[in-house]
């Protein structure tokens, strides 16, 4: 049992003597892929940047010490999920404790013991990906993979906080994929559920300015979070979006706008203050999208 744990793994290993970094990657190297970093504050840095799985932090360091590193780890939301080892040459009961305080899931003494480093980095390494399946599980959909209603509607409540502290516009775009029910009642409902994939899937890797965001929101529609977006902007958004699943060229026979399949799109965007909400912002692009079908879909309405 000595291979990798998953070829994905990342450990960190922040600790200001290179000899130390050089033996703990030694005895680690085949169960992740591992970086390192000589000060705790290159080690956050280095950690906002590549979200390792596990750090391994030491606590003796000149200027910021690996209880102050292990703290400043956890308050941020962009690192706080990392599982951080202490490695230390103290054992005291005191130390150890204080390092568990700051958030630690274990602590490791020296002389180090390679047999034992190695099975307790094993250990939070399967937790660690254990608890990101659980996570991952939680926040997505099963059939398309997209963010689920559930993590949307947490993900639009902290955008819409966000926005309001900064006074800027949040867009929405709410897209429905046109006569599906006709899909489904003329091709079956696995191709049904194969098409929903495809539509997904386009979405998703359409849509890929920093912070957006595509969820399933149930059924047969989308919502894609524009974050900063302005009316104008989000209508740009909407009516690209409509044409790039048009050109994908579905076949759909029974579709009475076309004989492929189309979207049509709800646009709004709202800049948030403490008299509107998301709940509006949904609403005026469920507005939209209802214009768009009335007016023969395949298209995009503000
Ligand atoms: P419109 O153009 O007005 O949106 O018409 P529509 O037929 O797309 O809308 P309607 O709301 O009448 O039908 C939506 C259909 O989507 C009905 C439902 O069976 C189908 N659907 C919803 N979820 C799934 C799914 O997970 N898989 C499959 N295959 N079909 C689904
Ligand atoms: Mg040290
Ligand atoms: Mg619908
Ligand atoms: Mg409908
Ligand atoms: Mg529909």
């Amino acid at each position: 049992m000595t291979q990798a744990i998953d070829d994905e793994c990342l450990i960190l290993i922040i600790d200001d003597s290179v000899a130390a970094i050089r033996m703990l990657s030694g005895m680690l190297k085949d169960l992740g892929q591992i970086i390192f970093a000589t000060s705790g504050e290159a080690g956050i840095q280095l950690a906002r940047e590549r979200k390792p799985h596990l750090i391994l932090l030491d606590v003796e360091m000149p200027s910021m010490d690996g209880y102050e590193v292990c703290r400043l780890l956890k308050i941020d939301a962009e690192t706080s999920g990392a599982s951080v080892i202490f490695v230390t040459g103290s054992s005291s009961m005191e130390s150890e404790v204080r390092a568990l305080e700051a958030g630690a899931v274990d602590f490791i003494t020296k002389p180090l013991n390679p047999p034992v480093v190695r099975a307790r980095v094993r250990t939070h390494l399967k937790l660690q990906l254990h608890a990101l399946a659980t996570i991952q599980l939680a926040n997505r959909d099963g059939l398309t993979g997209l963010y689920n209603r559930r993590y949307l509607d947490e993900i639009l409540e902290k955008e819409f906080q966000r926005h309001l502290r900064q006074g800027l516009p949040l867009g929405l775009a709410l897209i429905d994929i046109d006569h599906f029910k006709a899909y489904n009642d003329g091709y079956g409902h696995q191709e049904g559920d194969s098409c929903l994939r495809k539509v997904a899937t386009a979405l998703n890797t359409l849509t890929k300015r920093p912070g957006e965001i595509v969820a399933r929101y149930g059924g047969e529609e989308f919502v894609v979070v524009l974050p900063y977006t302005s009316i104008q902007d989000a209508g740009k958004y909407g009516d690209w979006i409509c044409e790039q699943i048009f050109y994908l060229n579905i076949e759909h026979n029974y579709s009475e706008c076309a004989k492929i399949v189309t979207i049509s799109v709800g646009i709004n965007s709202v800049i948030p203050n403490n008299r509107n909400s998301v709940q509006q912002l949904v609403k005026g692009a469920d507005e939209g999208l209802y214009l768009a079908k009335s007016a023969g879909r395949n298209r995009s309405v503000v």
